[in-house]
């Protein structure tokens, strides 16, 4: 399998995370949204990334889809999210709050660094977004007593959430701090520290205007 795209992106992260987790051998094309587009087009119309290309050839889009693939790969017993039930629909919503907020991040610094004169309304409203996702984040993972949000297993639903914390603290920095998020950036710490997460990192290099 090919994955295209950079690790500065949280979505292309949580892939390659749950890949490297999983055991599943990848090749890596770290194109670029912008600078490498022509070369993402042919794989993926939308020209983003992630972009997972099967072995047969078939090109997959959203990371959702790519890790609902590899869950299939993996079956139920080691796929990183329950497989039915209140848990997975649990398990969806944090990883949905957690990729909606890095849909809002991403929007947030194109408009910062693509933007000559950046729209007030566009921004308050991203950042009134990011901080409302932040709090219900803060409040569900201070409300959990296992080690991860699901139990003793590392699953999709941290991962997430642990890629798209960097993303914004290094996009917006001022959007999430310690003292407001105590418990998101203790969850932060814990999966930055596994090896397989350590070493799958980049860091933030947004387009230029
Ligand atoms: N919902 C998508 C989001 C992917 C996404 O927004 N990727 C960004 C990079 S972080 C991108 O390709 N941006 C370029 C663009 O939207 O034109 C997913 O989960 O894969």
């Amino acid at each position: 399998m090919i994955l295209i795209g950079q690790y500065d992106s949280p979505f292309v992260r949580r892939v390659a995370i749950a890949m490297r987790l999983y055991g599943i051998a990848f090749e890596h094309r770290p194109w670029s949204t912008f600078g490498d587009a022509d070369k993402i087009a042919p794989y993926n119309p939308l020209r983003r990334v992630p972009t997972l290309v099967l072995d047969g050839g078939e090109a997959l889009i959203e990371s959702t889809a790519m890790l609902d693939y590899l869950d299939e790969l993996m079956g139920p017993e080691r796929a990183m999210i329950a497989d039915r039930g209140p848990a997975r629909r649990h398990g969806l919503k944090i990883c949905a709050l957690g990729s909606g907020l890095a849909d809002k991040a991403v929007s947030l610094i194109y408009e910062r660094v693509l933007r000559k004169d950046q729209l007030k309304l566009w921004v308050e409203r991203c950042e009134a977004q990011i901080g409302g996702v932040l709090d219900m984040l803060e409040r569900e993972r201070a409300a959990v007593a296992t080690p991860w949000w699901f139990g003793e297993r590392i699953g999709h639903a941290d991962i997430m959430v642990a890629c798209v914390l960097r993303f914004t603290s290094e996009a917006h920095p001022a959007l999430l701090s310690a003292a407001r998020h105590p418990a998101l950036t203790a969850h932060a710490a814990r999966c930055e520290a596994l090896p397989p997460i350590q070493e799958i990192v980049q860091p933030l290099a947004p387009p230029k205007g």
